[in-house]
């Protein structure tokens, strides 16, 4: 019953989604926008388009400015600035990378150029499909398998991108690796090891091949992770579980943009980045108005390099987001187990390589979440004849999406809470990539194998995770500056007090670019983006402050070349002023990459950060040390940071909230 009702509110809150007149300027590119840019494209490039691949299809956002006119005028009433797509294409007869940017409205190309930089555009699914079927056809390959007695009808492989290292030429190429099926749908525990296949993506051909050894393989038997093929004894047994909302949801979706209890914020995706957090606001009590807390905000790139030199595993040094695609790699989100029952589902679409927009149904999920958190207490015991318990129960609005890049899945989330706090949590789950190798035991190990031994013949490889949050935080308009709140040892002199010690909190503005590369955990301070022209009643800066999760530094010596390219992760925490273009910590051409590109290099000019418009960039990361339990599939590993309010409201921004409704629904389990 409980649930009809809700299926009927889900249903009443998505009929009543009504069509904006105009398109919100931040909105993804539509389908039939996708089209259009197709076809312009046909149209521009009549003799050259069957040779032209599309690497990147985006919204070419408006010009700042434009979008806070356009947000300052009466916004529903006045027109738009104009949509354009941004678009990377390959022309692999002439092995050039191409930046087109067409205008839809007018139906032309605004401007287009070769780019003769280093490094390569995003990969899209197709060609990779296309290459990772070269094997099956190719002689030395069919003979390797035979080798090693398999059958290559259960052989499938797939792609991964080679990275740099100081090679002065380098062509668009990527590795295949193989895995066996036989037995298991959990390939990755079985590769073929020992083998290194190159393919030519212009070429679309194998340019390099070796079989170099032979090693025994993992073994299908513990790798299975679906239910249905599950054997005894299983558990533990969950009961049955939902959330209830009698009143429907809170929160509405009107075209892209969500407003949910004193929140707003618009929604994008973007085939690279995944969502797109916009001009989120959060509405003030005392103020009775919306103020701008982010401008913008999402991944700009995941950093996944692996920890084992040796000739078949060294190149391993992802780009997850500028090679892969963080959105394209996006997975449709399944109802009650990747979200709770009271979730909502939004698609999303990318462009083909040719242009053909694709749909991903189910791509975020948005839901009330109340996982028994209290948002504030207090208990009054001194007031003689009474005790006074007020608590308030915590709920957020939580969007989720999940991008499974290959054998690893990326459950982001992006967490509204009524205080003001947003949190951002990335769940890593999936599966390990495993190398194999002859031993069964750790005794037999007498040299490093670079991982740690999870099952007979298989090695979880040690790696890291670095996911670099681009932050563009407008504290009560853009002008804001960035500010160390440095906690310092103060000495008492004199014997003037008991103590011998205290701290105090020295504030230092951060002037130019240098003074905001932050190495986290080196010294108590509280990293704080204010508004100096803007002041709380007593005097106190407006501002948000970033709380940290658990911090990591990277290991890798800084001139080895994953390094290099990774060099957005030589800081947690990095400030620069805005500019439209710099988007990409890795850089926009990611895929073999030589580091020239990076927030690391665009922090060298080391502008001025004072009261300007400036993006708080944020990496955090983990160090993957794999255990036996993240064997056959991981439980998921949890980490996050926050932003949160600081001196930005006069008082508790939810002292009068409401709490929600008491429902205790004792009929709505699993059982009739
Ligand atoms: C495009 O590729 C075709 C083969 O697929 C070739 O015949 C043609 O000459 C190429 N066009 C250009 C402009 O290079
Ligand atoms: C190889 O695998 C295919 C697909 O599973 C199967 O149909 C075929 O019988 C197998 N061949 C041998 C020789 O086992
Ligand atoms: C914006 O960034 C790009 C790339 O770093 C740079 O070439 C350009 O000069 C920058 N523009 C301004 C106004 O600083
Ligand atoms: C639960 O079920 C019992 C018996 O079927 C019924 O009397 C009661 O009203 C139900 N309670 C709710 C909250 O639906
Ligand atoms: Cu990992």
């Amino acid at each position: 019953m409980a649930m009809k009702l809700l299926f009927f509110f889900l249903f009443a809150l998505w009929s009543c989604r009504a069509k904006p007149i105009h398109p919100h300027p931040l909105d993804p590119l539509t389908p039939s926008e996708f089209n259009l840019v197709q076809t312009i494209l046909q149209k521009s490039y009549p003799s050259s388009i069957k040779n032209l691949t599309l690497q990147y299809i985006g919204l070419d956002e408006p010009d700042k400015p434009l979008i806070l006119s356009w947000l300052s005028s009466s916004k529903s009433k006045s027109k738009p600035p104009p949509r354009r797509a941004f678009v990377v294409a390959r022309d692999h007869v002439h092995k050039q990378s191409l930046e087109i940017t067409v205008e839809l409205s007018t139906y032309s190309i605004v401007s287009s150029k070769i780019y003769t930089g280093h490094g390569y555009p995003l990969l899209s699914l197709e060609e990779q499909t296309v290459v990772s079927l070269l094997p099956f056809s190719y002689e030395p390959f069919i003979e390797s398998v035979k080798k090693r007695g398999l059958n290559i009808s259960e052989v499938a492989c797939t792609t991964f991108s080679v990275g740099w290292f100081g090679e002065v030429k380098t062509k668009r190429v990527l590795n295949l690796l193989c895995y066996y099926m036989k037995g298991t749908a959990n390939l990755y525990m079985r590769p073929l090891e020992g083998v290194t296949i190159v393919v030519d993506l212009d070429e679309v051909r194998i340019v390099k091949y070796v079989d170099r050894f032979i090693v025994a393989m993992p073994k299908a038997e513990g790798t299975e992770y679906r239910a249905s093929k599950l054997k005894p004894p299983l558990g533990p047994k969950l009961k049955g579980i939902t959330v209830t909302q009698p009143d429907g949801p809170g929160f509405k979706i009107d075209g892209h943009t969500v407003s949910w209890a004193n929140w707003a914020f618009h929604l994008g995706f973007d085939v690279r980045a995944g969502p797109i957090i916009s001009l989120a606001s959060i509405f003030d009590v005392q103020e009775q108005k919306y103020r701008r807390v982010l401008y913008q905000g999402f991944i700009s790139e995941l950093f996944v390099p692996y920890m084992d030199p040796t000739e078949e595993w060294y190149y391993k040094t992802f780009f997850d987001s500028g090679e892969f695609g963080f959105g394209q790699s996006a997975s449709s989100l399944e109802p009650f187990t990747d979200c709770p029952a009271n979730a909502a589902f939004l698609d999303a679409y990318y462009a083909s390589s040719d242009g053909t927009p694709v749909k991903i149904s189910n791509v975020f999920c948005i839901f009330e979440k109340y996982a028994g958190d209290v948002m504030w207490r207090h208990t009054e015991t001194l007031i003689p004849g009474q005790v006074i318990t007020e608590v308030r129960p915590d709920v957020s609005l939580v969007v989720r999406m999940v991008s499974t890049v290959g054998n690893y899945d990326y459950i982001i989330d992006w967490e509204f809470l009524p205080s003001g706090s947003i949190k951002l949590g990335v769940g890593l789950t999936g599966i390990l990539e495993v190398k194999g190798a002859t031993y069964t035991h750790t005794d037999q190990i007498k040299e490093d194998v670079y991982g740690t031994l999870l099952a007979d013949y298989t090695i979880g490889v040690y790696h890291d995770h670095f996911l670099a949050y681009y932050l563009d935080l407008d504290i009560d308009g853009e002008a804001n500056s960035f500010i160390k709140n440095n906690l310092e040892t103060v000495k008492v002199k004199h014997h003037s007090s008991p103590r011998k010690s205290y701290w105090t909190v020295v504030s230092e503005t951060a002037k130019t670019e240098a003074d905001a590369r932050i190495k986290l955990g080196l010294k108590a301070s509280e990293l704080v983006v204010v508004n100096s022209n803007k002041k709380t009643k007593p005097g106190n800066k407006v501002g948000y402050r970033l709380l940290p999760g658990s911090i990591i530094h990277p290991l890798l010596l800084n001139d080895d070349y994953p390094q290099i390219r990774g060099a957005f992760t030589n800081y947690n925490v990095w400030v620069t002023p805005y500019n439209k273009s710099e988007k990409w910590a890795g850089g926009l051409y990611a895929d073999r990459s030589r580091g020239d590109d990076t927030l690391a290099v665009w922090s060298l000019r080391n502008r001025d950060i004072e009261n300007k418009d400036i993006v708080l960039w944020y990496t955090m990361g983990f160090h993957h040390v794999p255990c036996q339990e993240d064997f056959p599939v991981m439980p998921t590993l949890r980490g996050g940071f926050e932003l949160r309010p600081t001196n930005y409201f006069e008082s508790n921004p939810v002292l009068k909230t409401k709490p929600p409704k008491n429902v205790y629904s004792p009929n709505c389990s699993s059982h009739p």
